[in-house]
């Protein structure tokens, strides 16, 4: 994947300016409740009976912020997502048994909520630069499954 020099500003820019415990968790939230299959991975995190029990849930809260954070390696290694992604990939295939079709749906929860944050600043050029990045650690996140 080549990355231009305005694209490259762009990722760095939003990530610099992210309030990781805020956004994280919000875009956690949101894919559990608008796509609740999701919270079969998350049967060891207590209570997730209706929205307002997700929204509250202190361990969804934490893991919201640690995904978040878990974006922070392709933002720093933007020219080989793939290799950086690899053991995480291994992860939620063969230990956490994750859907990898469920990368999509978080990674579109996170562009909502950011895009929320942003209002009128998240212009098109600057959706188009972000789907392009969440669509590259979507595929590295899928690498690893066969
Ligand atoms: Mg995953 C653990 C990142 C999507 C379910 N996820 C983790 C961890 C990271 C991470 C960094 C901690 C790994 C470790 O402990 O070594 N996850 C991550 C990213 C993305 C993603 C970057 C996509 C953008 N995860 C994802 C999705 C699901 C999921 C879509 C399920 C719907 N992740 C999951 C579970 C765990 C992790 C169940 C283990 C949680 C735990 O038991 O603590």
């Amino acid at each position: 994947v080549a990355w231009s020099d305005q694209e490259r500003s762009i990722i760095t820019s939003i990530f610099s300016n992210l309030d990781y415990n805020d956004v994280g968790p919000k875009a956690l939230i949101r894919c559990l409740i608008v796509y609740p299959w999701t919270q079969r991975y998350f049967a060891s995190f207590g209570n997730l009976y209706n929205a307002d029990a997700i929204k509250t849930n202190p361990n969804i809260q934490a893991h919201g912020t640690k995904v978040l954070h878990g974006l922070d390696r392709a933002v720093k290694n933007m020219d080989d997502i793939k290799t950086t992604y690899a053991e995480l990939s291994v992860l939620h295939s063969e230990k956490l048994h994750v859907d990898p079709d469920n990368f999509k749906l978080l990674a579109d929860c996170l562009t909502i909520v950011i895009a929320a944050k942003m209002g009128s600043g998240f212009t098109p050029e600057i959706q188009a630069t972000f789907q392009k990045f969440l669509a590259v650690v979507v595929s590295a996140l899928g690498k690893q499954y066969h």
